[in-house]
Order: C-alpha cells, then structure tokens, then sequence
C-alpha cells in the first residue's frame, strides 16, 4: 500500500517537473547561469557544473540510502532500532569524508577567484562610477567620459507618459541612452567606485559582479571575445530608481572601437538644456518641475529658482549635504550647469527672465 503510493507520488512529481521544464524551454527561461561570453565567465560556468553534479550525486546517494532504510527497516517488517550512542568510526567517517569533499572543490575554485583577481597590465581602464540612478563611464587612457542612463522610451513607459504597450518594447528597463563601447580581445580594467550610496555593476555575461562604494575603488577585468550587446543592471538596492539603471556594454571589433573613440573626441558636446535636465535632475524634480511632494522639492515656483541665480548656482554647484541633492559641480560642465539652471529659471510657469551664463558658474566655484 505505502509503496504504491509512493510510487504514485514519483510519477506525479516526475510528470509536472518534465511538463515545468518543457513550458520553460519553450518560453525562453533559462534555468542555468549563463555560459557568458569571456574566459572568466565561462571558468564561472564550469566551476558551477561541476560543483551541480557534485551536490547532485551526493544528494542521491544520501537519499537513497534514507529511502532504502526508511522503506526496508520499517517497524510492521519488525525492525528494532540499534542501541548504541557513540561511534567514534561513524564520527570520523562523517567528518573527513565531507572536509575531503570540500576541499576537492575549493581548489577549482580558489583557482578561479585568483584568476578573477589579476587586474594587472590591462590594455585599458574603464572607471564606472554609481550614481542615483544612472552610470558615469570614464576611459581613463582616452580621455572621454559619459553618463549612461535609462532610455527615454523605457522612462516614459514606467511612468505611464507613453502609448506603447511594455510588451512591445523590446530592452525594456535594459536599454540607455549611451552604450559602452569596448573592443573585443583586449584585456579591460574596469574600476566601480560610486558617488552617493553603494551601487553594484552587473553584466552576467560577464561572468562577475562588483559593488560600487563611495570612497572606494574597486578593481576587476574583462576580456570580451565576441562582438556583441551586453546588458546588465545595478545589483545593489540604492534608492528609489534602483531598477532603473541598466547596463549596456556593447564590444566591437578594434577598428569599429577606433572610430567610435575618434567620434567620441571629435563631435562637439551637444548642450540641450531639456535633455540635460531630462537626464540629471528629473528623476527627483521631475519632468515637469513639480517634484514628488516631501521627497523632492517642486522647481516650479521654488524660492531658490525663482530666487536670486547666486543662490541657485550654490544649490546646484555644492549640492544639500545631508540630502539626496547632490553636488553637480564635479559632474558637470559650466556650459551644462549654465544651460540647466537658465532652463529651470524659466521653465513650468518660472519666468525670471535672466541667463546663467558658464563664466557665472565658473565665478561661483
Ligand atoms: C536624487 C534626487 C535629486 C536629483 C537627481 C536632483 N535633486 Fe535637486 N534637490 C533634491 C532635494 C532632496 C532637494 C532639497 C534639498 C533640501 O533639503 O533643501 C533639492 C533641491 C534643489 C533645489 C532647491 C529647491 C528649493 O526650492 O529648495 C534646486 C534649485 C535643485 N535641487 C536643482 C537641481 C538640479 C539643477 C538638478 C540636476 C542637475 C537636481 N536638482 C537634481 C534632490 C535631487
Ligand atoms: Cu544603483
């Protein structure tokens, strides 16, 4: 009776496992970490396979020795238990064998870790720096240097500004504004650091993921051998907009990088004040310049934009200490500051009527 339920149960579980798997095979849920398109990543991918069917072999075998024991020294077969309570070979066994087994894996492993380690000679450096809620990009033997954020199609779909269905927007959440763009083949330094809260840089097929801390500077690498789109996400929860800065690193071929560094230095800074403020400042302050009450202050009929452009430039430059109102003075250009606090003296209904220009910004510095 026992045994041929059981035997019904095994089935059971059998047949929704193989049906779960088939609907997820077909609807293009992977199950498993992704092999990821580096050495690292694929190193990653092996040390975890091998360490599966580790815990998967010793899984069976300790269960089925449970089953066969429970099934064949049951109590109606007239089973008596042993009496005894202490066995120091029984002690002994199950010490060593599983510090033998450990130790069996921690070396693959620890292998890896000091391979992920190695960040010398890299033939680049990309500083990543983490900031509520998009990521700075610096290409430290280039001499350029970018912000990446949300797309605006994805912005506008989250916050129910547009028409288009989530479904139909392929990358949703996974797209930006500007990619960044690295070679393929090339041994990649890639420091995380972050300038409010931690942070964490993730792009799976990268095989790592690091937290980007204020004050620290983190130090990995990368080599990339498929030209191709990466995407990632921020992996630490840093806010209100934590879901809301993805990663996109796209590799290209070495000649294709060549000329995007060279477009990259040569096209002039486009200063959109719209887009700056769309970029840096609405996710608090808002798109309309309403903020989020007792969170953001509104802009709109502010004191300070309203105010004085002195005040205002301080504001903007230093930032609030104490406050998610950062310093933009680091982050931004005196062309930029100029444009963003002029539009915010004259947007949503403010009409001061005056123009920030970049020398007052540089005088207030
Ligand atoms: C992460 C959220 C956040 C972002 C992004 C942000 N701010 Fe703020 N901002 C604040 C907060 C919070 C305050 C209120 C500080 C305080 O307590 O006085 C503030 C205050 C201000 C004020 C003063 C308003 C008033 O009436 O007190 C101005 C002006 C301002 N921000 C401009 C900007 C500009 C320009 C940008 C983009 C370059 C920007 N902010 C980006 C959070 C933000
Ligand atoms: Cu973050």
């Amino acid at each position: 009776m026992f045994v041929k339920k059981l035997r019904n149960y095994i089935v059971c579980a059998a047949v929704s496992l193989s049906a779960l798997w088939s609907t997820s095979a077909s609807a293009e849920y992977a199950l498993n970490l992704t092999k990821g398109v580096t050495p690292i990543s694929r190193e990653v991918y092996d040390l975890h396979m091998i360490i599966l069917y580790v815990v998967t072999a010793i899984g069976v075998a300790v269960f089925a020795v449970m089953f066969w024991s429970i099934l064949h020294h049951r109590k109606s077969k007239g089973a008596v238990a042993a009496q005894f309570h202490h066995s120091t070979v029984a002690e002994l066994t199950w010490t060593i064998i599983p510090v033998l087994i450990l130790v069996v894996m921690a070396i693959p492993a620890t292998k890896t870790l000091i391979k992920m380690e190695e960040t010398t000679s890299p033939d680049m450096t990309i500083k990543v720096t983490g900031y509520q809620w998009k990521w700075k990009y610096d290409y430290m033997d280039e001499d350029i240097s970018f912000f990446s954020s949300l797309n605006e199609e994805s912005n506008k779909i989250r916050k129910g500004e547009s028409e288009t269905n989530v479904m139909d927007h392929e990358n949703y959440l996974l797209d930006v504004d500007n990619h960044v763009v690295v070679p393929v083949k090339k041994k990649i330094r890639i420091l995380t650091t972050a300038a409010d809260v931690i942070h964490a840089w993730w792009v799976p097929a990268l095989g790592w993921k690091r937290d980007a801390i204020p004050g620290f500077i983190n130090d990995n690498w990368t080599y990339i051998e498929e030209p191709g789109i990466y995407r990632g996400q921020c992996a630490e929860l840093c806010g209100r907009d934590h879901g809301f800065m993805p990663i996109v690193v796209e590799a290209v071929t070495e000649p294709e990088y060549l000329a995007w560094v060279e477009k990259m230095k040569t096209q002039p800074v486009e200063i959109n004040p719209e887009k700056l403020y769309a970029t840096h400042c609405s996710t608090c302050h808002q798109a309309n310049g309403q903020g989020l009450p007792g969170a953001f202050p509104a802009l709109a009929g502010s004191p300070i934009a309203i105010g004085p452009a002195a005040a205002h430039i301080d504001i903007v430059l230093n930032g609030k200490p104490g406050t998610a109102m950062l310093a933009y003075g680091p982050q931004l250009s005196n062309e930029e500051l100029a444009a963003i606090i002029t539009y915010e003296r004259n947007a949503w209904g403010n009409d001061v009527g005056d123009v920030v220009t970049p020398e007052d910004v540089q005088a207030a510095r």
